[in-house]
This record gives structure tokens, C-alpha cells and sequence, in this order.
């Protein structure tokens, strides 16, 4: 069984999405970042750099050392449940680099620009200014998305694939959080409408399991 390391956030959510939809058999462990559970000793074992998501999988590929193999990185993470379940990457995506450049694209524009908004927003006397041009950044990025989906279904073309659960936390948090710099994308609204509707999606926001 596969544990999954994680608390609700972007890259926490993409985990957990896709071992939802995948139905693999996993068990959550949540990560109560406000209570720095990400730094401790047992947790910085598994990842390093202290930060979530990180998924163990003793059924994975063996290590030189013996130890169950241990992923984190969302996006990595993703690409690992999408080989091992045989699901949301097909062939002809797994080797389209414009797919690829999508997929990073919002894992580290995007979340990244993102993640500033959130960490500005919760400064006292927080910079304004600062805070309004990362948030006309990430409403950018939200057009330019909206324009490429406006001809297609899903993110990465017309079949659910990873690049949907990349990006459907993204756009979670935000409407969530910040809601003010997701206006504007009918598109968008219309995917996410569609993506959220989704069983395996529904369960992979709720972390009231762990
Ligand atoms: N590039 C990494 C980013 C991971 C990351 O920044 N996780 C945040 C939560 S969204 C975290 O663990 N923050 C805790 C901290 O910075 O102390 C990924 O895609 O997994």
C-alpha cells in the first residue's frame, strides 16, 4: 500500500487527486503545515527539503539501500501514478514535449506565482503593490490558459489526463483564496465545472479522511 504524505494545498491536492481517481490503494498521512509537522526529524527522512507531497511505495521500484522507494515532487508524483496505474498518460502524450512544457509550466509558473499570493497575503502589512502584480500575473496565466481551452475539452487536448489534475488544484486554491484573480476565463470555469465533477476528484479535495 502506498502512503501518501500530504496537507490540502496545490501540490498536496494533485497526490492525492490522482491516487483517488486511480483507485490505488493508499493510506493518508496529513502534514499540519501551520504546525510544522514538515519539519520534523521522522518527516525530513522521507523528504529532505521538508515539504509535501512526498508518497512512499514498498511495492515500487528497489532501492540500492533497501529502502521503500520514496517520491515526492507533484508532479513527479503524477507521472509515477500515471505509469503505474496505466492511467491519465497515454502514449502519445507521455512523449509530446509540448505536453511536458504545459505540465511545468503550471506546476512552477503557476503554482509558484501562486503560492507567493497566498504567503503575501497572510503578511501583516502585507505590500500592496507587490501583492497586485503577482496576482495580475497569475490572472495572466489564467487567460492564457482560458484561450488554449476554449478549442480544447481538457487541459492537455480532449481526454483527462494528468495535466487535469495538475492543474485543477491550482485554479481550486485560487477560486478558494483569492478568487478575484481567476475572473475572466469562461473556459476555465466551464473545465473546472466538469473536472470537479468527477467522483474520484470530489474525494481527492477531502482530506477529512486522514
Ligand atoms: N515543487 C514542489 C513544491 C512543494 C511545496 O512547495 N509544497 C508546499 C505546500 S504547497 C510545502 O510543503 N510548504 C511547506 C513549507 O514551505 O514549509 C511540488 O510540486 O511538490
Amino acid at each position: 500500500m502506498i502512503d501518501l504524505y500530504a496537507a490540502p494545498t496545490s501540490n498536496g491536492l494533485r497526490a492525492k487527486i490522482m491516487l483517488d481517481e486511480t483507485g490505488l490503494d493508499y493510506r493518508l498521512h496529513v502534514v499540519d503545515l501551520a504546525a510544522k509537522d514538515n519539519q520534523s526529524p521522522e518527516y525530513l527522512k522521507l523528504n529532505p527539503m521538508g515539504l509535501i507531497p512526498t508518497i512512499v511505495d514498498p511495492d515500487g521500484p528497489a532501492s540500492a539501500d533497501g529502502t521503500p522507494f520514496t517520491l515526492s515532487q507533484s508532479i513527479a508524483i503524477l507521472e509515477y501514478l500515471a505509469e503505474k496505474s496505466g492511467r491519465f498518460l497515454p502514449d502519445h502524450l507521455a512523449t509530446d514535449i509540448h505536453f511536458r512544457r504545459d505540465i511545468l509550466g503550471i506546476a512552477t509558473d503557476m503554482t509558484g506565482v501562486l503560492m507567493a499570493v497566498f504567503t503575501i497575503g497572510r503578511m501583516e502589512n502585507a505590500h500592496k503593490p507587490t501583492m497586485d502584480d503577482f496576482g495580475a500575473r497569475f490572472n495572466r496565466y489564467m487567460k492564457y490558459w482560458d484561450g488554449l481551452m476554449a478549442d480544447r475539452k481538457c487541459v492537455g487536448g480532449d481526454e483527462v489526463t494528468i495535466a487535469d489534475f495538475a492543474f485543477y488544484p491550482v485554479v481550486y486554491r485560487a477560486k478558494a483564496v483569492t478568487p478575484q484573480f481567476t475572473e475572466g476565463c469562461p473556459n476555465i470555469d466551464r473545465w473546472y465545472a466538469e473536472i470537479g465533477a468527477r467522483p474520484g476528484v470530489q474525494k481527492g479535495v477531502d482530506f477529512s479522511q486522514g
